[in-house]
């Protein structure tokens, strides 16, 4: 989908934005645009104090000057404003495709509200398609994966699992210096329960599904820009 259509997702997103303000700010090439955008209006004048997500976000936040805080100075946001992989119908999500669930799990959380900015081709009807990023402390890592596995298994999922980065010869480590196995489901039919048996597993930290923690998105298409409530 087209970098404007995202664009467009980030500016409508931006009208929720009020001085005084404390934000969480997202990752990845939806997000981007946002930050981007919220960079001009405090160029102008727009008084916010924001919470980034990622390393990649905060060297963006900090290039455009827009202030910056964290969780231990804030103990709450009024708004995360984030990009997702996939989003259904009840606003559930998959994200982590950029690798920075944990924090932007984290972020969200801390936010009274949060809206996910993306285009079009993330709508889905059953969460799933996107392979499900799961991210796994280094210690112990084959007995994570194997329980991980039986997990997917009880859970139908047959297009097994793969550390990301592995196939570069070199494993994606995140910001929080873990690394992520990619589960491949098709469809998620009980995203409830593979949270609560994923969260389960010692050796995992966290994982992409975002239930029940957004409240609004703006989706780009051609047709253009959907809210979803
Ligand atoms: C981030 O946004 C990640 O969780 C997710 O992978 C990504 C989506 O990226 P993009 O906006 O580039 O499609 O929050």
């Amino acid at each position: 989908m087209s970098e404007a259509l995202k664009r467009e997702a980030a500016a409508q997103a931006l009208t929720e934005v009020r001085s005084g303000m404390r934000l969480g700010l997202g990752t990845g090439s939806t997000a981007k645009h946002f930050v981007e955008l919220l960079g001009e209006k405090v160029a102008s004048g727009l008084d916010v104090i924001c919470v980034p997500t990622s390393e990649v976000t905060a060297a963006q936040a900090k290039s455009l000057d827009i202030p910056l805080s964290d969780l231990e100075t804030l103990d709450r946001l009024d708004l995360t404003v984030d990009g997702a992989d996939e989003l259904d119908a009840a606003l559930n999500l998959i994200k982590g495709g950029g690798g920075a669930l944990l924090r932007e799990k984290i972020v969200a959380a801390a936010s009274d509200a949060m809206i996910v900015i993306a285009d079009g081709t993330k709508l889905v009807e059953t969460l799933g398609r996107f392979p499900l990023p799961i991210e796994v402390n280094r210690f112990g890592l084959g007995a994570t994966r194997r329980t991980i596995a039986e997990v997917l298994l009880a859970h139908g999922a047959e297009g097994g699992l793969k550390l990301r980065g592995e196939d570069k010869g070199t494993p994606f480590v995140t910001d929080g210096g873990h690394l992520i196995l990619d589960a491949f489901f098709g469809r998620i039919s009980r995203p409830e329960a593979l949270s609560m048996d994923l969260l389960n597993i010692p050796g995992v930290v966290q994982h992409g599904l975002f239930l029940n923690m957004c409240s609004k998105a703006y989706v780009a298409t051609p047709d253009g820009v959907k809210r979803l409530l």
